[in-house]
């Protein structure tokens, strides 16, 4: 038996982590057992790295080397978390994957492409994530959530970021879900939380536990996808 791979994506406060673990909490209602993990992160070798990645210490070595590290991370995470809990039959809620590969060091780094499709065959291979939910909420948004949740504490390598630079990644998140309808369902996460987290279960409900949702939330998730625009 195989589990389920269940990615979040999106900008800094949009509300990846919140919602990961509410759809979490409800599948482990329904008896599923649940691997909950981030990236970068998720496995001890990628924890470490990490913590050099967010700490800033690697940016002066460029976003090539940067790339480089979260694909090493990422080949720990798959290798030592991911894959072992799919093959056991469990369900694996990813915060984070390679979207965010593609839209952080792809459009704000600058890396080529081919280097990024390069290392996403030797981290990922055929352990693509089955649904992926983008969380859409306008930069500055998601920014004055990720503030007021971080308080006095110092921002992080990404989050320093320009207003402008977090808005082109929104786009590009977009934009991503246009190539990838079939894997990618954006949401709005302007909704209040329990609107997004009753988008999120309606999706999983049908697509993964084969189950016809109830038309009300259906057709708000339909509403979601075509409102998410800037
Ligand atoms: N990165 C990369 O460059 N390349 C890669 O390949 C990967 C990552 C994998 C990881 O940062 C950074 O690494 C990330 C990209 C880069 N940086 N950025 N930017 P992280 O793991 O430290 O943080 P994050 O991934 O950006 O997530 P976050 O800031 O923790 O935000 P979030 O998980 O999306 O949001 P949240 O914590 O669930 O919610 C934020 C606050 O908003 C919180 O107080 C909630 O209670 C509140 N919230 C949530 N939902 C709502 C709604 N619906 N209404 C109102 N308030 C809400």
């Amino acid at each position: 038996m195989r589990g389920h791979f269940i990615t979040f994506e999106g900008g800094e406060g949009s509300g990846k982590s919140t919602h990961a673990a509410t759809l979490a909490q409800r599948l482990k209602e329904r008896g599923i057992d649940i691997v909950l993990t981030r990236e970068p992160g998720g496995s001890t070798g990628a924890e470490i790295i990490r913590h050099i990645i967010l700490s800033g210490i690697a940016k002066p070595l460029g976003a090539e080397t940067e790339t480089i590290l979260f694909a090493a991370a990422r080949d720990d995470h798959v290798r030592t978390t991911i894959r072992p809990a799919l093959t056991d039959g469990k369900w694996v809620i990813c915060d984070r994957f390679i979207d965010s590969t593609r839209v952080y060091q792809g459009i704000l780094g600058q890396v080529d492409g081919k280097l990024i499709r390069g290392l996403e065959r030797v981290t990922v291979g055929a352990q693509m994530p089955e649904l992926t939910f983008i969380l859409d909420v306008p930069a500055a948004v998601g920014l004055a959530r990720a503030k007021t949740r971080r308080g006095t504490g110092v921002a992080d390598r990404f989050e320093s970021e320009s207003v402008e630079n977090h808005e082109r990644m929104r786009q590009a998140f977009l934009a991503l879900a246009k190539m990838e309808p079939k894997r990618i369902v954006v949401v709005d996460g302007r909704a209040p939380r329990d609107v997004v987290s009753e988008r999120i279960w309606a999706a999983v409900r049908e697509r993964l536990l084969g189950e016809k949702p109830d038309e009300q939330v259906n057709e708000n998730t339909v509403h979601a996808v075509e409102s998410a625009a800037p």
